[in-house]
C-alpha cells in the first residue's frame, strides 16, 4: 500500500474537533495549479483519476497526511470532484451544508477545497464558519443568516488545501469583479473504525481540552459545543463511550480504497 505518514499531533487533532477544517497554504506546486487553471466548470473525473492528481493534490504527502491522521491507514481516495468556477460578479451564496451531511459524532467524511489559483476579498472568496460542523440543522434555516460573528473568508494563496469535517457551514461568498475564481471540491471517506493512530508522544489517551470559545457561542451553546468535541475526540481515539458504531454501508461514500492505487 501506498506509505502515507500521519501529520498530525493529538494538539493539531484536538484543533480540527474544535474548529473543523485544517488549512494547507500553498502546498501544491506552481506548475501544477498552472494546469488546473483551464479546467472548465462542474464535474470532473477522468483527471481526477490521474496519477498526477494523486500525487499533485490527492495523495500529496501534507494533504494525505492529514487525510491519513484523521480518517486512519487506509480510506476512500475521491475518483470525483467539482469544480466551482465564478467568473461573474454575484452576490454570493447563502449559508449551507451540503448533501448529506451525517449527524453523530463521528468524524468519517472530509470535504476538501483546493484553490489553483491565489483568492482575495474581491474574488468571490468561500466563507466558513469554524465550529458549525458541530451543528446539524435544516439548510433552509440557516440561509436568511447575513454575517456571522466569527466567519471566515477563505482569502488564500494559490495551491492551497483546505480539509474540512462534512457538515460545516460555508458558501461562496460575494464577488467583485470578472476575475475566474476556481475551486476543485473533493471528499475523502473512512473505511474502518477509528483509533488514535496519529503523531504520538505517549500511549496514555490526553483529555479533550476545549481551546476556547467560538465568537458566536453564547452560554449554553457553548457547553454543548464542548461537550460535542469531547464526544468526537473520544470517538477518534476508539474510546466510543457513547454508543455510536460506525458502519461503512450508511455513509455517502464513493472512492478507491488507498491500498488499491497502483502508481503506473
Ligand atoms: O464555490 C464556493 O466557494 C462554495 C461553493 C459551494 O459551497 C456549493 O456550491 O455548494
Ligand atoms: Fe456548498
Amino acid at each position: 500500500m501506498i506509505d502515507i505518514q500521519p501529520t498530525m499531533n493529538d494538539k493539531q487533532v484536538m484543533d480540527f474537533v474544535f474548529t473543523g477544517y485544517v488549512m494547507l497554504e500553498s502546498v501544491v506546486s506552481e506548475a501544477f495549479n498552472h494546469q488546473c487553471e483551464t479546467v472548465p466548470a462542474g464535474g470532473m473525473s477522468d483527471f481526477v483519476c490521474t496519477d498526477e492528481f494523486r500525487r499533485n493534490v490527492l495523495l500529496h504527502p501534507e494533504v494525505a497526511g492529514v487525510v491519513r491522521s484523521l480518517l486512519g491507514s487506509n480510506f476512500l481516495v475521491p475518483i470525483t470532484a467539482h469544480h466551482h468556477l465564478y467568473e461573474a460578479p454575484h452576490q454570493g451564496q447563502t449559508w449551507h451544508s451540503d448533501g448529506l451531511a451525517e449527524t453523530g459524532y463521528g468524524v468519517t467524511h472530509l470535504q476538501c477545497y483546493y484553490y489553483p489559483q491565489a483568492v482575495k476579498i474581491e474574488d468571490g472568496p468561500t466563507m466558513i464558519l469554524p465550529g458549525s460542523h458541530c451543528r446539524l440543522v435544516d439548510r433552509e434555516a440557516i440561509a436568511h443568516y447575513g454575517d456571522i460573528l466569527g466567519q471566515m473568508s477563505v482569502t488564500v494563496p494559490a495551491g492551497t488545501v483546505v480539509l474540512t469535517r462534512y457538515g460545516i457551514w460555508h458558501k461562496a461568498g460575494p464577488k467583485f469583479n470578472s476575475k475566474r475564481r476556481g475551486m476543485i471540491k473533493f471528499s475523502y471517506f473512512r473505511l474502518h473504525p477509528p483509533k488514535r493512530d496519529w503523531v504520538i508522544e505517549s500511549d496514555e489517551i490526553p483529555a479533550y481540552r476545549n481551546p476556547g470559545r467560538h465568537p458566536y457561542v453564547t452560554e449554553v451553546e457553548s457547553y454543548r459545543d464542548r461537550r460535542r468535541c469531547m464526544n468526537t475526540w473520544e470517538w477518534l481515539c476508539g474510546q466510543d463511550k457513547i454508543e455510536m458504531g460506525f458502519d461503512r454501508e450508511y455513509l455517502f461514500s464513493r472512492g478507491i480504497p488507498l491500498n488499491e492505487i497502483k502508481w503506473n
